[in-house]
């Protein structure tokens, strides 16, 4: 459906798109956003447990007298990336680079994978409210999807697999994980490559973060951001954000629409 909408400067355009109101698709007029790009991990769902208790298995694996407690990984969270947040650890704990080597630290990140796999498989990762009725109202209405993440492509499969089914990934129409932008959040790198991706620009996109890292990195990216913060999140400064919620099952497209027009976009 098309609409002409007025501008303050008194101009009109014309917009055409979906909205969404609270609980689903609603064919009324009005929003420039073309696409919704989801982070994962504290955001699709509250995964970080599952990551430190893969974490912990894998140093008693190997033979580590390491342990990530709850509090400790509240500020080892803040190092994205699974890879670079055991060599933030190690030299935070003077280990050195050539007492434990990039290929070793490697092998224990694709353990830690492998038992994340297995705890995601279990069902201990739920999606978080208002999370599935979005990705699916959104798809049906037409808008485009797509994943953000500085998780493995690995975490990210197992992950939509177990929660939105063995085709799930299909309502994504692009996927950016860790291996894919190496430079991880709170740089742009990863949002860059999926506005490149969708062939869109940041005004006609909205994303969804858990974390400051994320938000930085998505407003780096000249993204608009909805912010529903999680477990190791909380805390967390989220200034600049179009809007901080609970979860997602109080989001209403519609006023983040009305958000982003109030705020120039
Ligand atoms: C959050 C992260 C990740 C995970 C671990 O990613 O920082 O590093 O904790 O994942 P996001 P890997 O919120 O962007 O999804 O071990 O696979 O790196
Ligand atoms: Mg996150």
């Amino acid at each position: 459906m098309r609409d002409r909408l007025e501008r303050r400067d008194g101009t009109a355009r014309l917009r055409s798109s979906l909205i969404l109101t609270g609980r689903g698709a609603c064919p009324m007029t009005c929003l420039m956003i073309k696409a919704l790009i989801f982070d994962v991990d504290g955001t699709l769902a509250e995964t970080e447990e599952g990551h430190r208790a893969a974490f912990n298995a894998t140093f008693a694996a190997f033979g580590l007298t390491w342990f990530w407690d709850g509090d400790l990984y509240r500020v080892l969270h803040k190092v994205t990336g699974g890879k670079e947040r055991m060599r933030h650890y190690a030299e935070s704990i003077g280990v050195s680079r050539a007492q434990l080597p990039d290929d070793q630290i490697a092998e224990m990140h694709r353990r830690k994978n492998a038992y994340y796999s297995e705890h995601v498989r279990a069902g201990d990762c739920p999606l978080r409210p208002g999370v599935e009725r979005l990705i699916r109202a959104s798809r049906a209405a037409g808008l485009r999807l797509a994943i953000c993440t500085t998780t493995s492509r690995v975490n990210v499969d197992e992950l939509i697999a177990a929660t939105l089914g063995a085709n799930g990934l299909d309502l994504f129409e692009v996927v950016v994980a860790g291996e894919d932008a190496p430079v991880k959040k709170p740089a742009p790198d990863a949002y860059l490559d999926v506005l490149t991706a969708l062939a869109l620009r940041p005004a006609e996109c909205l994303a969804f973060e858990d974390s400051r890292n994320g938000l930085l990195s998505a407003q780096a990216a000249q993204i608009a951001t909805v912010v529903t913060p999680s477990r190791y999140t909380a805390h967390e400064s989220f200034d600049g954000a179009l809007m901080v919620l609970p979860d997602l099952d109080a989001f209403d497209l519609r006023a983040a629409g009305a958000a982003m027009e109030a705020a120039g976009r």
